[in-house]
């Protein structure tokens, strides 16, 4: 088991005697200790299944519509695919009693280790270990390893490995009696499940290959898995039947040692190139000494029977090359409540979950709304990356903000086709997109009892990600990919703009018919989030135009080109920019849309055990339309978002407002109230709202984590940590910082990077201290508190609060 150092990188899980296995809470953990590297994503439920087992490996970009209403995030073939048989009796939880249960996600190097002891129905006990991971280093690469040790037999073992591609989505789950509540083993079986591959080769000899191909999208899998054992088996028959294959190796002498790597690689793979198993083998070859005669074609014979498997560097050489790259992640985004455990881990496993689900080699692939750890919301993209989870990636991991925003480049096309579905020109974002970016937002919940309008009206997600893009450059300097991909997309989303407003009787422009972040109103008029996200998309983007006609002609000469651009759209843009209504206000509270003062008040009276708003008697999702509760933030949201442009009197008077009207449906919502809570001195509701984002899924308390992280939940964490106890805000291109911290809190730490340079921070009661890195006699300018301050590199700033 792993060394327990330091807890507050640990994630454990533990049972003794007849409860050691915590049934209910299978699919909780599952998600939790989800193991991946940005590429791929691997639940952690265990190697051997069992009933009511909710397991999955999910690839980035890997989709597929076949005979489904709405295209899923497949459910790929299962790697792990691992049982053990003592004189032919299967360890696992339904079979055996659990004595002891033990499971370890190090967050530092994405390992997770497990120990459990079974015994079977003959008193015999035998304790089952295994190390799991998907390396970092190698995004096709994944590990195992397992260890069968008897306790007080000498049974014989038997151990039966392999890759299983027999795998379905889960569909719908039938309409049952309102309450109706399955067992915990059965409940994944009333689903109707969906076929997405069908296998197009297979072989089992020295290695195990199976490879398979999505039905409708027809992207290509192939899976090869190699193994060796510390001590030869006795035998070994490699097998092979439809979907499926395996190796069963029966051991003469215990304890049982095996390593099992398994490469994966597929025909989306940008640069993929030469035949899928040829793939594969060189992507397990290069594992430098890994039993490589296991899969060169001298037979498993020589690996895995002269006792010489694990010559080379094996299952540690792929965790020591992966953990190396572990070290620079966490280098760049360490971050700490000092002398707080408990909420530093929750801080880290929150960021652990964003960089295993994000790819920066991969510029065609982004982030589900459930990351790579379940089939929630079937892996479509939302909003959820440019506003929630892209500023920890801006300012911790640029290569990979930027591939995420590469991502809205690449589906561009789809944008396109979406904007012309709806009658309008340039291109319009999906709210729910998936690989081509067309739209895949169903219109009805799963029973078909209700209607959902954010296919239609929720179209701030366009100005969401040109938000994106401006903040990701101001950050980072990166004119070039302003150049070579963001300005296409800000200008075509500009085109989008000027087609969907309509004239207002009153002059100006009107935005009609949409939806806001707050998705409990439909069919309203002047959003003022989306107006006020519109316009500030157009007004930059009119300046962009202008930057790049005076000082880069022919970067604008080759975008216009490319799409068409006349000199006269540029007007029109800033014509509508100007032009777009802006929202009544009374006392300083913005109405959140046209008509909003007028609907219900239906006052919030309740609250959960987690401190967080009961709907009033009567009300659910459906039918707050004519009331003025808020799903989650919208006017604060905009507060937030456009610091340089409310007054703290404006931000307050808003959060005051509308505090007392949002129920925080959404995991999206806790942390914008908890960061302007902070700014406007509602502290205690801030506080509140940190715990509830920060425990989202360690303590479930939405009730549903078994489906998949609540990953926006989490980069919304990490906003809170930074620019809520932090301070900070990004005024006028400088960064300015001013902290707030809970009087039982020591302080805190966090890094980010700045225009190319690091910025570690540290706030206590008294102060705040700065180090900019990156090269010698470097400068930045900040404001701490509201005075300036200015960072040179590698010299500590100590300043009082
Ligand atoms: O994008 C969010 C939305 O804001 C609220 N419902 C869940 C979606 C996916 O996380």
């Amino acid at each position: 088991m792993t060394d327990v150092t330091d807890s507050a990188w640990l994630v454990e899980e533990t049972g003794f005697g007849p409860e050691g296995f915590d049934r209910a809470r299978a699919n909780y953990h599952e998600t939790i200790f989800t193991v991946g590297n940005g590429r791929l994503g691997t639940r952690g439920s265990l190697e051997e299944g069992h009933l009511g087992q909710l397991s999955g490996t999910f690839l980035g970009g890997v989709y597929d519509g076949h005979e489904v209403p709405v295209i899923d995030l497949v459910n790929v073939p299962d790697w792990l695919d691992t049982a053990v048989y003592v004189d032919g009796v299967r360890l696992d939880v339904d079979t055996c009693t659990v004595v002891e249960h033990r499971r370890v996600l190090d967050l530092r190097d994405g390992v997770l280790t497990r120990s459990t002891l079974f015994e079977d129905a003959d008193g015999r006990r035998t304790r089952l270990e295994t190390e799991r991971c998907a390396s970092m280093a190698d995004r096709r690469i994944c590990a195992l390893r397992l260890t069968v040790t008897p306790e007080n037999h000498d049974g014989q073992i038997v151990v039966e490995t392999g890759i299983d591609g027999d795998r379905r989505n889960l569909e719908a789950l039938p309409v049952y009696p309102a309450g109706t509540v399955f067992d915990v083993r059965t409940r994944w079986e009333k689903w109707a499940l969906a076929k997405h591959m069908e296998q197009t080769a297979r072989s089992a000899a020295d290695t195990l290959y199976l490879q398979m191909r999505t039905l409708d999208t027809g992207v290509e899998l192939g899976f090869l898995a190699s193994t060796t054992f510390a001590t030869p088996p006795v035998h070994r028959a490699a097998q092979q039947r439809s979907e499926r294959v395996t190796e069963r190796t029966v051991h003469g002498g215990a304890p049982v040692r095996m390593e099992k790597l398994v490469a994966i690689c597929t025909s989306r793979d940008p640069d993929a190139s030469g035949p899928l198993p040829d793939r594969c083998r060189s992507a397990l070859a290069e594992q430098e000494g890994f039993g490589s005669a296991g899969f060169d074609g001298a037979g498993f014979g020589s690996a895995g029977f002269d006792g010489a498997g694990f010559d080379g560097a094996g299952f540690d050489g792929v965790v020591a090359a992966s953990r190396a790259v572990w070290e620079q992640l966490w280098d760049a985004c360490a971050c700490e409540v000092v002398g707080d455990e408990r909420f530093t881990r929750a801080l880290r496993f929150g960021l652990y979950h964003l960089l295993i689900t994000a790819n920066p080699d991969d510029p065609t692939v982004n982030i589900g709304a459930k990351s790579l750890s379940g089939e929630g919301y079937r892996g479509h993209v939302f909003w959820d990356t440019e506003i929630f989870m892209l500023p920890f990636f801006i300012l911790t991991q640029p290569d990979t903000a930027r591939a995420l925003l590469r991502y809205r480049h690449h589906t561009l096309d789809g944008a396109r086709a979406n904007s012309r579905e709806y009658g309008t020109g340039g291109a319009r974002y999906a709210w729910e997109s998936a690989d081509t970016g067309r739209e895949e937002c169903p219109q009805f919940t799963p029973d078909g009892a209700n209607r959902f309008w954010t296919r239609e009206e929720e179209v701030h997600v366009s100005a969401d990600v040109a938000y994106g893009i401006f903040r990701y450059v101001e950050a980072t300097g990166d004119t070039a990919f302003l150049h070579d991909y963001g300005a296409e997309v800000l200008f075509e989303t500009s085109r989008f703009w000027v087609d969907r407003v309509a004239a207002s009787p009153a002059g100006g422009y009107e935005l009609r018919q949409v939806m806001g972040p707050d998705e409990f109103h439909s069919h309203i008029d002047n959003n003022a989030f989306t107006n006020r996200l519109a316009q500030w998309h157009l007004t930059r983007t009119v300046a962009l135009y202008d930057e790049l006609r005076d000082r880069h002609p022919d970067v604008l000469a080759a975008v216009a080109t490319t799409i068409g651009l006349k000199p006269d759209e540029r007007d029109r843009w800033q014509a509508v920019a100007e032009g777009i209504v802006g929202p009544r206000t009374v006392a300083g509270v913005i109405e959140q849309f046209t008509g909003y003062f007028d609907r219900d008040d239906i006052p919030i009276t309740e609250w959960d055990d987690n401190d967080m708003p009961r709907y009033p008697k009567g009300y659910h999702h459906f039918n707050c339309e004519t009331t003025k509760l808020l799903k989650q933030p919208d006017v604060v949201m905009l507060n937030y978002l456009l610091p340089d442009e409310f007054s703290a009197e404006v931000k307050k008077a808003n959060f005051e407002y509308y505090e007392k009207r949002t129920l925080h449906k959404s995991s999206l919502s806790p942390s914008i109230h908890a960061i302007i809570g902070m700014e406007v001195g509602d502290t205690t509701r801030a506080v509140q709202y940190f715990e509830r984002s920060v425990l989202v899924d360690l303590a479930d308390n939405q009730g549903n984590t078994a489906e998949g992280m609540h990953i926006a939940s989490a980069g919304g964490t990490w906003q809170i940590l930074v620019n809520g106890f932090g301070g900070l805000r990004v005024l006028g291109g400088r960064l300015s910082f001013t902290p707030w911290l809970p009087g039982d809190w020591q302080g805190i730490r966090f890094r980010l990077r700045w225009r190319g340079r690091p910025v570690h921070v540290s706030v206590d009661h008294g102060h705040v201290e700065l180090l900019l890195g990156g090269d010698a006699g470097g400068t930045e300018g900040v404001l701490v508190g509201g005075r300036e301050v200015t960072l040179t590199a590698g010299e500590p700033v100590r300043v009082a609060r």
